[in-house]
């Protein structure tokens, strides 16, 4: 029987490059390329304007999406400073017996919350490759590239992305920057996120804590622990795990929150170890499974398939916050579990759009140049355009690590 190629799987270096023929790309393209992007009053050769997110034109096959490689790993402490190491890293201890937990515990009296209004945009994960730089480095490197990847960003910004296709709520707006070869992507908060964020009701912020303290009931902070849920959750607190891997022929290199991880010390290598947690109303109509099923699971599965994290713990709560059951989703069978669903999401769709989007912004990013940022801006029922802004707001690769990468870290020559 013929493998299908639609099938959302991580290719290893080996069967990656073969899992996609020439053929099928040229057919796809041919089929599909005058629909996703359009030019100026199309004159011929000229740059693309703005690029379609309907569905329809991005269910080809699979993309090559290489098996994520962890290069590093960084954390942030209660004050939000940076560690480039793992102290941050939790342990996940399985409650064994049906639990209990109460997330609205603590809500008042043990939560430091972050101050989300300040706007970090990439600053740990540069702060990283300034401090790794070697571990980046890699011989076959184009010596107009730097870093040897087209890309870096934040997973979340790519699980946006990933989700677009699907997504009637919420807007997006993009910066990116091209500098020394590579394309950062930095997200800029929207006028309408400006504005539910400042006008969040009670019951959503002691929403938002409930994932968080979630995450501090299944968590031990050493591998031999056990969790304290009678402990200060600090949402300032953060591990990141930053991955190397390929979308088509885009290197990526981005990083992620992990919220803990398989304390068995024969768990497999990191990503492969990594244990996502999620809280969930508990479902309790088909309506509320389909809704799940079509909302959800597809937010959850972008978010983790990203970096290559193998499964999720779900506690499904009630009105009350009080956690009623377990589930583990494991992520290489999310979209089997959702083939019932009827017109649902496709990961195919998810992956392909991401990718056409990376081509999108490589065409229109030229100019090398950190001052200068090229807003992608993308509104629901609409295509994603772009603005162009010189030493503006949106600036967003600081000083200081331009300064650093271009004085002190000229690529080393090699014998
Ligand atoms: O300032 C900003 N606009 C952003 C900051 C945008 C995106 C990320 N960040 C920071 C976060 O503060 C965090 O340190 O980057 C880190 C996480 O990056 P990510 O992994 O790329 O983000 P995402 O996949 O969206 O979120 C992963 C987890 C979340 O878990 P759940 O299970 O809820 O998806 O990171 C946490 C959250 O626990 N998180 C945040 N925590 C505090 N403030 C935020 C935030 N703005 N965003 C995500
Ligand atoms: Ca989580």
């Amino acid at each position: 029987m013929e493998r299908r190629r639609d099938r959302p799987r991580h290719s290893g270096s080996q069967s990656g490059a073969s899992s996609h023929s020439k053929a099928d790309r040229d057919r796809s393209e041919g089929r599909y390329a005058h629909k996703r992007v359009r030019s100026a009053e199309d004159p011929p050769g000229s740059l693309p304007q703005s690029l379609s997110t309907r569905r329809q034109l991005y269910e080809r096959d699979f993309p090559v999406y290489k098996q994520p490689v962890e290069v590093g790993v960084f954390s942030l402490d209660s004050k939000r400073n940076f560690f480039n190491d793992s102290r941050k890293l939790r342990y996940y201890v399985d409650p064994g017996k049906s639990p209990n937990f109460s997330l609205r515990d603590g809500y008042r009296d043990r939560y430091v919350k972050r101050d989300d209004g300040v706007k970090e945009k990439l600053d740990h994960i540069l702060r990283w490759i300034l401090e790794n730089r070697e571990r980046l480095q890699s011989v076959h490197s184009a010596p107009d590239c730097a870093l040897g990847v087209d890309f870096i960003t934040w997973r979340g910004h790519l699980t946006k992305l990933l989700t677009t296709p699907y997504e009637t709520q919420e807007g997006w707006l993009l910066a990116v920057s091209r500098f020394r070869g590579t394309l950062y992507i930095s997200e800029v908060e929207t006028e309408a996120a400006r504005v539910s964020r400042e006008n969040r009701t009670g019951r959503h912020e002691e929403m938002m804590y409930w994932g968080y303290k979630f995450e501090q009931y299944l968590c031990a902070d050493d591998v031999s622990s056990v969790p304290d849920g009678g402990g200060v959750v600090n949402t300032n607190e953060a591990f990141c795990t930053v991955v190397q891997t390929r979308l088509s022929d885009h290197k990526l290199l981005f990083s992620g929150e992990v919220d803990c991880r398989d304390k068995d010390p024969k768990a497999p290598p990191a990503p492969a170890c990594y244990v996502e947690l999620k809280t969930s109303a508990e479902i309790c109509t088909p309506k509320q499974r389909s809704n799940f099923h079509r909302y959800k699971l597809l937010k959850w599965w972008a978010q983790s398939f990203l970096p290559g994290v193998p499964r999720i713990v779900a506690g499904f709560r009630d009105q009350d916050g009080v956690v009623v059951s377990l589930e583990t989703f494991h992520i290489s069978k999310i979209s089997q579990l959702i083939k019932n669903e009827h017109n649902c999401w496709r990961p195919t769709v998810c992956m392909n759009f991401c990718s056409d989007f990376l081509s999108f912004v490589k065409s229109v990013v030229k100019d090398d140049d950190p001052r200068l940022v090229y807003l992608f801006a993308w509104e629901p029922h609409r295509d994603v355009s772009y603005s162009v802004h010189r030493d503006s707001e949106y600036n967003f690769l600081p000083d200081w690590y331009v300064k650093e990468m271009t004085n002190h870290h000229a690529p080393k020559k090699r014998h």
